[in-house]
């Protein structure tokens, strides 16, 4: 077999340039890395190693996060009865739409129809009502990874809007109204962790507006990154819910001076869609762009030989695999049936961080050459000094994916003062710096002109006039989003 026809199974170039078209580079990417597939249900993924493997290291860290401060893992029914979900109608009313429901079993049709969990407050608060007795059973702190579905009817783009995605959804009920805030804040704080310092993605937090803010929540926080496409991506949140569940749910406790009281709760989410902010923000013409903490695979090995030095050339790249593969994650790409070339693209487009090249004149020289994914570069590096060059290198990577992120958010930031500089800034994709009074009408009107809405009211936001009405208000960020 030649070489060409060898690696003649499929073509590993993307055919679109990320700032050609970015809608199509992305539809490419997710395909031919491989981190994806489309399913013969429109808006259902089939979520392959690559993508599974970064949503695994993401659960290790989240869980990592929560497990510390007292928070537990459950698994509640994914079915759940209408009576029960429509029990709080104010919460549920807008999403209806979207509920996919289980009506039937082979030939009969059930008693009740049964919802495919949404999303779970229902269901958890039902338990909760029987299991919280005494502020002895507070705070309840319980989490659960596990997919929801929303039955959406606008185009499908894998990761970022679909029909099932998998995440986690936190829900927790505590005694008083600050303990509950307490914890709003705590697990954003771990969410901005997360997606800054290991998905090196800088976010913007606040407040969501009340116009935008989930409608069964006092109060909803969120993080929200900026993508190269001129959109924000919602990257996670987490709601205060008062009493507003507590109380149609009838989850009541004795507090220390033995009277009565509702619960405090709050919910949080974080889900897959941050996978398809990764490809966004980092992602070249080349393919993924993996940030080193997030990455299934960190280092790839390629040995180039040719017959009458491969055993020389594979014994040298196994020593060097062995010494590395207790710190790092590394594939030993020593795949018989793909030539280097081959192996360098495909490593390219599935975005891992550093590839180690070794050939008879690395083994010769005791060097080893190593590919920077993100900036290209080559080094030559000795092999005794090489597990604390990929060390700091993998370092290097990590910061230089964030600084060039937060380039990308900083740059698009525009400062507006009039509805004028507010549209001209929007034709130009930017994430605009508005003074907002937070009522719905005003925004209604932003909504009914622009097509758009708020995104979040950061926590320390300055005093600023209202660009609609001009009354009192506070900076806001504006822009579109997905
Ligand atoms: C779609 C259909 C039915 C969002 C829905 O943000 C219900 C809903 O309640 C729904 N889409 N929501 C809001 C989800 C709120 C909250 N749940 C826990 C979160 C984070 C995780």
């Amino acid at each position: 077999m030649d070489n060409n026809n060898k690696n003649s199974k499929k073509n590993l170039g993307l055919s679109v340039k990320k700032y050609d078209n970015i809608s199509e580079w992305y539809s490419e990417v997710v395909i031919k890395s491989e981190l994806a597939d489309y399913s013969k249900v429109s808006g259902c993924i089939v979520y392959r190693p690559l993508s599974y493997g970064i949503w695994e290291n993401i659960q290790e860290i989240f869980n990592f996060m929560i497990k510390s401060s007292g928070h537990k893992n459950v698994y509640f029914p994914m079915l759940i009865p209408e009576s029960l979900l429509l029990k709080e109608k104010e919460h549920i009313e807008g999403f209806s739409p979207e509920v996919a429901w289980v009506t039937e079993a082979g030939n009969s049709k059930l008693n009740e129809k049964l919802a495919i969990r949404p999303t779970s407050e229902t269901i958890i608060y039902d338990s909760y009502s029987k299991w919280i007795r005494s502020h002895r059973d507070l705070p309840l702190l319980l989490n659960q990874w596990c997919s929801v579905v929303r039955w959406e009817f606008k185009h499908p783009k894998p990761f970022l809007r679909g029909r099932e995605f998998l995440w986690q959804e936190g829900h927790t009920a505590h005694a008083s109204f600050e303990d509950a805030e307490k914890e709003v804040f705590l697990i954003l704080n771990y969410y901005k962790d997360l997606i800054q310092n290991y998905l090196a993605i800088p976010v913007i937090e606040g407040y969501k507006s009340s116009l935008e803010k989930f409608a069964g929540a006092h109060y909803t926080t969120a993080l929200e990154s900026f993508m190269p496409d001129g959109k924000a991506l919602q990257m996670a949140t987490s709601h205060h819910l008062g009493q507003n569940f507590s109380k149609p749910f009838e989850i009541k406790f004795f507090n220390k001076k033995g009277e009565e009281e509702y619960v405090y709760t709050t919910s949080w989410g974080l889900s897959t869609r941050t996978i398809g902010a990764l490809v966004l923000v980092h992602g070249d013409d080349k393919g993924l762009v993996l940030p080193p903490k997030i990455a299934p695979v960190q280092i790839v090995i390629v040995p180039i030989f040719k017959e009458d030095n491969k055993s020389k050339v594979l014994e040298f790249s196994e020593k060097i695999y062995n010494a590395l593969k207790d710190d790092f994650k590394i594939f030993f790409d020593d795949r018989e049936n793909y030539t280097p070339g081959w192996k360098f693209n495909e490593s390219e487009l599935k975005g891992y961080p550093l590839r180690l090249e070794i050939g008879i004149k690395e083994v010769e020289d005791n060097i080893v050459t190593v590919f920077k994914r993100n900036t290209f570069e080559k080094l030559k590096v000795n092999v005794d000094v090489l597990k604390s060059k990929i060390k700091t290198l993998l370092d290097d990577i990590q910061k230089e994916l964030f600084e060039n992120a937060k380039k990308l958010l900083y740059d698009n930031i525009v400062k507006v003062d009039s509805l004028d500089e507010f549209e001209s800034a929007l034709k130009n994709n930017k994430l605009i710096y508005a003074g907002f009074c937070g009522s719905e009408e005003c925004e209604s009107k932003i909504k009914e002109q622009f097509s758009i809405t708020s995104r979040v009211i950061p926590f320390d936001s300055e005093e600023k006039n209202c660009i609609v009405c001009s009354k009192k208000g506070k900076y806001a960020y504006f822009s579109k989003s997905h």
